[in-house]
């Protein structure tokens, strides 16, 4: 007899089924970001976490495992191979290729269309039912990659787009005038990073939109240079990585926020990457970050937001730039 076996009786005969099972491919700081917001939330009854560098995807497993104690979440799991992923509901995507020294961002673009290939088929085999979020850069055309490869429904790859530059856009606005970014309403659109549109005809405290208090808010006129906010807001990357070597922190609380919807169904909006041909006059496959209502089928629709001239014109010239670079890759 052993102490299991005086201790315990098992009495089920049924096998567990898990119900909200996300998996993160890549545990670099992105990753692991991610997954310690997700298990803080308790929105997974099983993580699952996949690496190529299987000594650093180890290491960080077992530190995640041994604060179990201090969790609502039974198991974390990990493997080089993605079986360990199977029966996802969410899968988040933070793998990729880094930008190398003068490198374009076509040909960076071209060495993760072949790493998310493999990822992709692996992806779906296991959990052809799941939702992948997308968070690798260049993310907006990373979105389209995956939706090319998986051959899945658009409602089901969700890029994690302009969430983080909304969050960032929103904190900043509170900074300024001493309130919480939360009760601060604004939504950042279009491309993830340079070209990202701030629709300053939508900024609103308390339903007080702040165009009608300063006319010539966000534009170069503005004696009080609140543009300077989105200027913030581009920087603010290029900075946090000068300082610490990468982001991590925000995009994993962003990504998180996002996983929740969908995990929870809430029916929230979110500002994340989606096809978005045929808005804006837009013609071409192009993925770009608008407000989105996620839920348990990922984005089940868009909000259609009426844009000011000026931001309509920004919104065309990113799709321009990223149809740009996506006309030539080579699938
Ligand atoms: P990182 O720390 O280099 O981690 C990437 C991880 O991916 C590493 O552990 C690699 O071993 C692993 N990896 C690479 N190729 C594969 C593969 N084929 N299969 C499995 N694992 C693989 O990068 P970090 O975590 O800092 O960033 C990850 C990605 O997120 C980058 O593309 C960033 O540019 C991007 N970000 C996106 C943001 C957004 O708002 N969308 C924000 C921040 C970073």
């Amino acid at each position: 007899a052993t102490v299991k076996g005086e201790l315990i009786q098992h009495i089920s005969s049924e096998e567990p089924v898990l119900h909200n099972k996300v998996s993160i491919v890549g545990t670099g700081s992105v990753g692991m970001a991610c997954a310690i917001g997700i298990i803080a939330k308790g929105l997974t009854d099983e993580l699952a976490l996949v690496d190529n560098n299987e000594e650093k995807m180890k290491g960080e497993t077992m530190d995640l495992q041994h604060g179990s104690v201090f969790m609502k979440m039974p198991n974390i799991v990990c493997s080089k191979d993605f079986r360990v992923t199977a029966n996802s509901e969410v899968v988040i995507i933070t793998a990729g290729a880094r930008q190398e020294k003068n490198e374009t961002r076509l040909n960076l673009v071209q060495r993760n269309v072949t790493i998310f290939k493999a990822m992709v088929a692996e992806i779906i085999k296991h959990s052809p039912r799941c939702k992948i979020i997308v968070v690798s850069n260049p993310v907006d055309i990373l979105t389209f990659v995956t939706w090319k490869l998986s051959g899945f429904p658009k409602n089901r790859i969700i890029g994690s787009g302009c969430n983080l530059d909304t969050a960032r856009f929103r904190y900043m606005l509170g900074q300024r005038l001493g309130i919480h970014s939360e009760s601060c309403h604004g939504w950042v659109l279009g491309e993830h990073g340079d070209s990202s549109v701030p629709v300053w005809s939508g900024v609103n405290i308390a339903g007080v939109p702040l165009r009608e208090l300063n006319s010539a808010i966000g534009t170069s006129k503005d004696p009080e240079k609140w543009g300077d906010v989105h200027k913030e807001v581009i920087a603010s990357a290029y900075n946090i990585i000068k300082m610490k070597g990468y982001t991590s922190w925000a995009i994993g609380l962003s990504v998180t926020d996002i996983a929740e919807s969908i995990l929870k169904n809430l029916r929230k909006t979110h500002p994340v990457t989606t096809k978005i041909q045929g808005l804006y006059g837009i013609k071409e496959e192009v993925f770009l970050s608008v407000p989105c209502i996620l839920g348990e089928s990922g984005i089940s629709d868009i909000i259609k937001v009426k844009l000011s001239p000026t931001e309509e014109a920004q919104m065309v010239k990113s799709a321009e730039t990223i149809w740009k670079i996506q006309k030539d890759i080579k699938f």
